[in-house]
């Protein structure tokens, strides 16, 4: 969809500029004796998942305004998402959430080899209801009072998993709306009860070499009480079920001000660190473009993960999970997967001994001067030159501005109505 030759286009208006300061950063590393290319090699090395339902127009609950080329189905969102990670290099695999994207595998397995691109987590859904489906979720999926709604649930997570197993994904993501509306509505320990034990089945259906993530949001779509609520429930839920349980943190599904490094840093500590939604927020689940708001969060999140890194057994899960309303999806979402990178080559530059001989002294202001280090060096010039080694773009934005590809998919896929809302 992106020829080679646009992108070799594109670079050479680029290359002069870059070649200088990555020259320029390296010798300014190299003082405080970082070595430019072991921390490009690291980047270059790191992927993060896109959402399929990204790449298609976000929308609130009181209105969807869709952009041109929208995508008809999960093979046009492929394409899409094809387009991402030949720009970028940054983002090798899809995350699939069934039944939108449902379709039959040889077809999905087809076009992802066409398009270069993996597939990652899984994600079920029992927060909306589907034409001819036997019970409602209005009132619970997994949590639900009536056994048979429970078991419609759990038969649709195996479902995701066995349709997973044959597309090469190793994971399954459950996010549930379960909850309440009114205090009293419900019975809290015996609405977690029953999700435990649903959850359970699930959970022995897993492949021996798949994890099950389970994603807590304060919130929404209940308003009262919602069961899986936050990371104190997430870790009960992971225990429970056994090894192969995980938790699973959408940065966007915690209170405003909560410190999310510290939740990262105590799930990894009792190894139930699952992996990452990625997106930013202001105020709730905003789902806004990852380090559009707070990208000093992002970073001291990456810093907790940079810590970890070499622990046996470590090995979260990265995936963006954002919605665009106002913006080209593609644009949005190659833009946040570079984010998610420049946060990690960050943290990269930390000086461990240096931090470590702060706080074991006592000595805040060292401490924190040695993070900001790493936050404020502008680490671009690695990442371009990560993406141009690997083949991709200097300047991901402008060569997707040059190739014209939003028009030519305009030109091929029919204009969608606006109006009422909805989350995709
Ligand atoms: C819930 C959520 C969850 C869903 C996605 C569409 O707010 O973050 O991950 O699967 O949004
Ligand atoms: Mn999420
Ligand atoms: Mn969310």
């Amino acid at each position: 969809m992106i020829h080679a030759s646009l992108i070799e286009q594109d670079n050479a208006r680029h290359l002069a500029r870059l070649t200088a300061d990555y020259d320029a950063l390296g010798a300014h590393l190299a003082r405080r004796g970082i070595d430019i290319a072991a921390v490009k090699a690291k980047v270059a090395a790191y992927g993060v998942a896109v959402p399929s339902w990204g790449v298609g127009t976000g929308g609130t609950r009181f209105a969807r305004f869709p952009g041109t080329g929208e995508p008809r189905h999960i093979f046009d969102k492929l394409d899409d998402c094809g387009v991402i990670h030949t720009l970028t290099r940054a983002t090798p695999t899809v995350s699939l959430h069934i039944p939108w994207d449902k379709a039959p595998v040889a077809d999905l397995l087809a076009k992802a080899k066409q398009v270069g691109l993996g597939f990652d987590a899984m994600n079920s859904n029992t927060f909306q209801d589907q034409p001819g489906q036997a019970h409602s979720y209005k009132f619970g999926s997994l949590s639900h009072a009536d056994a048979a709604t429970r078991a419609q649930a759990v038969a649709h997570n195996i479902d995701c998993i066995e349709l997973g197993a044959q597309l090469g994904s190793k994971a399954l993501t459950i996010w549930i709306g379960d909850g309440s509306n009114f205090p009293g509505q419900v019975h809290f320990t015996r609405q977690f009860e029953r999700y435990l034990e649903a959850a359970k089945q699930v959970y022995a259906a897993l492949p021996a070499d798949w994890r099950l993530f389970t994603e807590h949001k304060m919130f929404e779509p209940a308003f009262y009480s919602t069961v899986v609520q936050d990371w104190g429930t997430n870790y009960l839920i992971a225990q429970e079920l056994g090894p192969q349980a995980q938790c699973l943190v959408d940065l966007g599904h915690h209170a405003p001000n909560t410190n999310i490094e510290m939740i990262v840093a105590r799930l990894i500590q009792f190894g139930k660190l699952g992996g990452f939604h990625f997106n930013d927020s202001k105020y709730g689940d905003d789902d806004l473009d990852t380090g559009s708001v707070d990208p000093y969060r992002l970073f001291l999140v990456f810093n907790e993960l940079v810590d970890a890194e070499g622990r046996p057994g470590f090995a979260p899960a990265h995936m963006l999970d954002q919605s665009h309303n106002v913006t080209d999806p593609i644009e949005s979402l190659m833009v946040s997967a570079c984010e998610v990178r420049r946060a990690y080559a960050q943290a990269l530059l930390v000086d461990r001994a240096e931090l470590t001989a702060a706080q074991d002294g006592n000595d805040a202001l060292m401490a924190t001067a040695c993070l900001k280090a790493g936050f404020r060096t502008d680490v671009e010039p690695i990442l371009a030159m990560a993406r141009l080694e690997a083949g991709g773009a200097i300047d991901p934005l402008s060569a997707y501005r040059a190739s014209g590809y939003r028009a030519t998919v305009a030109a091929q896929r029919p204009a969608v109505a606006g109006g009422g809302g909805g989350i995709v």
